[in-house]
């Protein structure tokens, strides 16, 4: 996958492409309708399958001071658009002095003249442009006149007639409702970094953790709801199974946020080690405990919990 991360005129491998225009923030089934059409236009066409899309998230510039609410990071988003066949992902640097840009302007500069794009593709409600000025009638009254087609996706609909959408992606991540997340994305929602040196307080209670932390930008990853989490582990291109615990640990009068993950019959050391650990399950929510002890006892069931939840994937 090639990644176009400024505004300029492209090389010929990227030009003519057929593009799926939109922020895509979880890639999540709705937008994987929008990329499955694009991808086929393109195949049936001979041309490249291009996703255009903004970093960081518009959002994140807007408001600045809103927590973070990012669902796949941009690491995260450029590695399932990868998977998905994306062959040239068009990542517009998104700024204030950008987003003045009019819709007319974002339609002749960027996807005419810059891109030189052949098909653009978006969902129904792909708005663009200043003020959010543009949209897909605005699209289809001026590309066919370049010779630019455009196709309108509509509305993909869950088993509830609700449509899939990000907004109730990140109600569902606060709320710990991970079944349905996994669900509206296709796949199991990650947290991903570097293990930290920990305190060893955990290997001390017969639980080791690998920590992970995160920051607090604008763009960040959102946070889940804190509590406790059948996971399961990628690291070094194996994968463990484990339970996880995000959240400030108010027994032991933790202060920062942190995901602490136990890995199941794995003794060997993880720091300094990318992990990426996929939320398979909501356990319970975190809590303060009168005692180490009665963490202990708490986390020695919340093992047994995991492991009975992972293998029922396993199964499946
Ligand atoms: N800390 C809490 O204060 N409350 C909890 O409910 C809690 N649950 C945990 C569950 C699991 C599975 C794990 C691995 C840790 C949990 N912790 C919790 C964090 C615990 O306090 C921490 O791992 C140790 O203090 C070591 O830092
Ligand atoms: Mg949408």
């Amino acid at each position: 996958m090639l990644i176009i991360d400024a505004i300029q005129p492209v090389l010929t491998e990227a030009s003519g492409a057929v593009v799926a225009l939109g922020n895509f923030d979880g890639v999540h089934l709705g937008h994987q309708k929008v990329l499955a059409r694009a991808r086929e236009i393109a195949k049936l066409a001979g041309r490249p399958f291009g996703v255009m899309t903004f970093e960081p998230h518009p959002r994140a510039v807007f408001f600045p001071e809103q927590p973070p609410s990012r669902i796949t990071p941009v690491k995260t988003k450029r590695r399932v658009l990868q998977q998905l066949g994306v062959e040239i992902l068009f990542e517009i640097p998104f700024t204030i002095p950008f987003s003045e840009l009019s819709a007319d302007a974002f339609i002749e500069d960027i996807l005419l003249h810059h891109f030189n794009i052949s098909h653009a593709v978006a969902g129904h409600d792909f708005v663009f442009g200043h003020k959010r000025g543009g949209t897909m009638k605005l699209l289809r009254a001026h590309l066919p006149k370049y010779g630019v087609q455009v196709s309108e996706v509509a509305p993909q609909l869950d088993n509830t007639q609700a449509q899939w959408s990000s907004t109730r992606i990140r109600e569902q991540l606060a709320e710990g409702e991970i079944k349905a997340v996994t669900k509206a994305l296709g796949r199991f929602w990650e947290m991903e970094g570097e293990v930290l040196h920990g305190d060893e307080r955990g290997a001390a209670l017969g639980f080791p953790t690998a920590n992970l932390a995160f920051g607090h930008s604008p763009d960040d990853l959102i946070r889940p709801k804190f509590g406790v989490y059948a996971v399961r582990v990628a690291v070094d291109g194996h994968v463990l199974h484990g339970v996880a615990n995000f959240g400030t640990r108010p027994t032991v009068d933790g202060k920062r946020e942190l995901l602490e993950v136990h890995a199941f019959n794995f003794s060997g050391n993880l720091y300094g080690k990318q992990l990426r650990v996929a939320f398979v399950d909501f356990i319970r929510p975190e809590k303060a405990f009168a005692s180490l002890e009665a963490l202990k006892a708490q986390i020695t069931e919340d093992c047994v919990a995991a492991r009975r939840l992972l293998e029922q994937i396993a199964i499946r």
